[in-house]
């Protein structure tokens, strides 16, 4: 088979039409006000709100910072336990450790690749504040049953919801679930404002100690009143948003063709698996996830190999996952006893290109690969 002429990525950021961003820039230039809260970033949060489904939006200049926050937010015990996935992005445990916590690692479900919400309760010590569990790939959590066990124990949750954008579990929007969820609007994601993210929550208490947090700790010209960041949403990354979400459901309809091809192709395939969204979920179409079984003649590392001969550069995410890194591979929670499904789901889960524009001829091209890998031997 011919390669690819022009190199074929895991995504392509969904950019507004130039066009419309010089007005939107012309405009913050005559405003001569350019961050700090102003009017594209306010308007953006009201808009997200209702994207979102959730009472308080607060947007931020990244997803990891926004998670920083949201962990200093509610104010965990200092050197307390949170338990989360190690089937994640470092940001996810990173950002446990940068608040002087610890990471404790729980299993994944081998459906849902999410952490087992069945394995949480044996991992609760006295010691523990919270769990921060991931709707990885926009697969969502256990919410119900981690919520429960949340209230059970008195422990905050906070969902990383980076995978998940405007994801809706029984039509509820997935920010709403916890006490604080995590979305990053990172290039990468389905919707971006190149770099940047928000916290979404119901909880009305929480609206001015996030926004002091975002700020410095700045209450005003002359109150400091918490040890807070540099947290904020400049006026051009809130108008790419703004614009973005005019075109985020277009991509989604786009990609769900995409992604309709690689499911009625690779489904015939014998010993490739394709993860299923649950029923009451909508799919925020963020990633196309598949399992390469150890029987197919090829092993994910020689697939993913194969594939680069051709120009097509799929991802390993997650591998390594999280309990692997130099920092964690040490803790009581990293052993292979401790993670059985995630040590070995990292070393057969490969993520396909997925994004609107990915040329039809070429998610055929990678489907006709994977099938002439699969007749090998
Ligand atoms: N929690 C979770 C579960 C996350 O997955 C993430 C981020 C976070 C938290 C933190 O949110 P942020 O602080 O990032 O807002 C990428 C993203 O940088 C990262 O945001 C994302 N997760 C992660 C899963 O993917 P890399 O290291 O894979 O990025 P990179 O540079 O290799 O880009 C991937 C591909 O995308 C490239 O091969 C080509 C394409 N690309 C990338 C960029 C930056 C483009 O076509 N254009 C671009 O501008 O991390």
């Amino acid at each position: 088979m011919k390669g690819i002429d022009e190199p074929v990525y895991i995504t392509q950021p969904l950019l507004p039409d130039l066009d419309s961003l010089q007005n939107e820039i012309k405009e913050i230039f005559e405003s001569k006000w350019v961050t700090n809260h102003g009017i594209k970033h306010n308007l953006f949060e009201n808009k997200l709100k209702t994207v979102l489904k959730v009472n308080n939006i607060s947007v931020f200049n990244n997803g990891t910072i926004a998670l920083l926050t949201a962990l200093n937010a509610l104010n965990l015990s200092a050197g307390s336990e949170v338990i989360t996935t190690p089937f994640t992005f470092p940001a996810t445990p990173h950002s446990i450790s940068w608040n002087g916590l610890k990471p404790v690692f729980c299993d994944i479900n081998p459906e849902t690749m999410t952490i087992n919400a069945d394995k949480i309760e044996d991992l609760i010590t006295p010691e523990t504040s919270a769990i921060l569990p991931v709707h990885v790939y926009g697969f969502p959590c256990d919410v119900k049953k981690i919520d429960k066990i949340a209230e059970k124990y008195d422990l905050k949750v906070i969902y990383d919801c980076a995978h998940a954008f405007s994801t809706e579990i029984d039509g509820r929007g997935i920010g709403g679930f916890g006490d604080i969820s995590v979305f990053s609007f990172h290039a990468t994601k389905l919707f971006n404002t190149i770099e940047g993210g928000c916290l979404a929550y119901n909880d009305n208490n929480l609206v001015e100690k996030i926004y002091n947090l975002r700020n410095f700790g700045i209450k005003n010209e002359e109150e400091v009143v918490d040890i807070g960041i540099n947290g904020k949403m400049n006026e051009i990354q809130a108008s790419i948003g703004l614009l973005n979400l005019e075109l985020f459901k277009e991509e989604q309809l786009k990609r769900m063709e995409v992604k309709k091809v690689y499911t009625d192709k690779l489904s015939k395939i014998k010993y490739i698996n394709i993860p299923k969204m649950p029923e009451n979920t909508t799919d925020s179409l963020q990633y196309f996830p598949i399992v390469i079984e150890e029987d197919f003649p090829l092993s994910r590392n020689q697939i993913y190999d194969e594939f680069k001969k051709y120009n097509i550069f799929t991802r390993k995410y997650f591998y390594p996952i999280c309990s692997d890194y130099e920092n964690y591979k040490n803790l009581q929670s990293s052993t292979a006893d401790n993670l059985p499904v995630a040590n070995n789901l990292k070393n057969k889960i490969l993520c396909l290109p997925l994004y609107g524009d990915l040329d039809k001829k070429n998610v055929m091209n990678i489907c006709d690969l994977l099938k002439t890998f699969s007749n090998l031997k």
